[in-house]
């Protein structure tokens, strides 16, 4: 049926309004700052495009989805900006991170958050486009890999407020809204193998326990139904699967993905 593969479906639709006054008592699924529904000055326009943005450990296809959908006509799909992490006038910041994560880590998200704040603020190149879809969003770099940052004791407490603060202010005075996350829900062990078998020269040496990390802080962010934490909807499909079977989830779930379901 077309309910096959997919884990969790839309968890997020229904899901009221955020009362801006949350409890700071309430216990909460991150470390540091509770990233707290703001107040926005942004009205997000109406006319714009679907914005979706695809999800997923290091490995578990996220690329693959995007080429898949790049061929049709009306969607603009956006690659991780990854040559410009490797070359900031001359210089490979995801080879220095890797290679130094203590060192790095810092300058990498803050480069991270600039580069996706560029990305995801793209006017749309044409009048026919109606969906733009990302890979990996600015919200991911907030709650998931900085989140881990600091949990794993690679940013002092002052990197992450800085860094938090940067994201409150943008949140506020920029429409960086998405309507729909694609969540590619992986096993570790299984994006571990891929990740080994794409060979990416930065991530040789990339261990287990690192994408262990970073799934436990994808699931913090995205496999809750606190609102603190994600107000976006969620489609979770099962990304342990072979290219092909993945592939055929997409094929399944296109018109969620490209947010046909919500129109009409
Ligand atoms: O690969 C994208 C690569 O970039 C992968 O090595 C993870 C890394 N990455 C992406 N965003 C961040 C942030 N914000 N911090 C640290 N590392 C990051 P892919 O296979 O597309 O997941
Ligand atoms: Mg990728």
């Amino acid at each position: 049926t077309e309910m096959e593969g997919i884990i969790t479906t839309i968890s997020g639709l229904k899901r009221p309004a955020a009362s801006p006054s949350v409890s700071p008592n309430k216990k909460t699924n991150f470390v540091g700052i509770s990233p707290m529904k703001e107040l926005t000055n942004v009205k997000t326009p109406t006319d714009r495009p679907f914005r979706v943005s695809i999800e997923g450990n290091i490995g578990a296809g996220k690329s693959t989805l995007i080429n898949y959908f790049s061929k049709m006509p009306g969607i603009e799909t956006f690659a991780e900006p990854i040559e410009w992490w490797r070359n900031v006038q001359g210089h490979n910041l995801l080879d220095l991170m890797y290679s130094d994560i203590h060192e790095w880590l810092k300058v990498f998200q803050s480069y991270v958050q600039f580069t996706r704040l560029r990305v995801q603020t793209s006017k749309p190149k044409s009048a026919t486009t109606t969906v733009q879809m990302f890979e990996r969003s600015i919200q991911n770099n907030r709650f998931c890999f900085l989140e881990q940052a600091y949990r794993s004791g690679y940013l002092h407490g002052a990197d992450y407020a800085v860094m938090d603060q940067w994201y409150r202010w943008i949140r506020a005075n920029v429409d960086i809204s998405l309507d729909l996350i694609v969540y590619l829900r992986s096993t570790p062990d299984v994006v571990y193998e891929r990740v080994k078998a794409r060979g990416r020269p930065e991530e040789t040496g990339l261990p287990l326990q690192y994408l262990r990390d970073l799934h436990d802080s994808h699931e913090r962010w995205l496999m809750t139904d606190d609102e603190r934490f994600n107000t976006i909807p969620v489609l979770v499909l099962d990304a342990d699967k072979t290219l092909e079977e993945i592939v055929e989830q997409y094929k399944r779930n296109e018109n969620k993905i490209l947010g046909f379901d919500k129109k009409g």
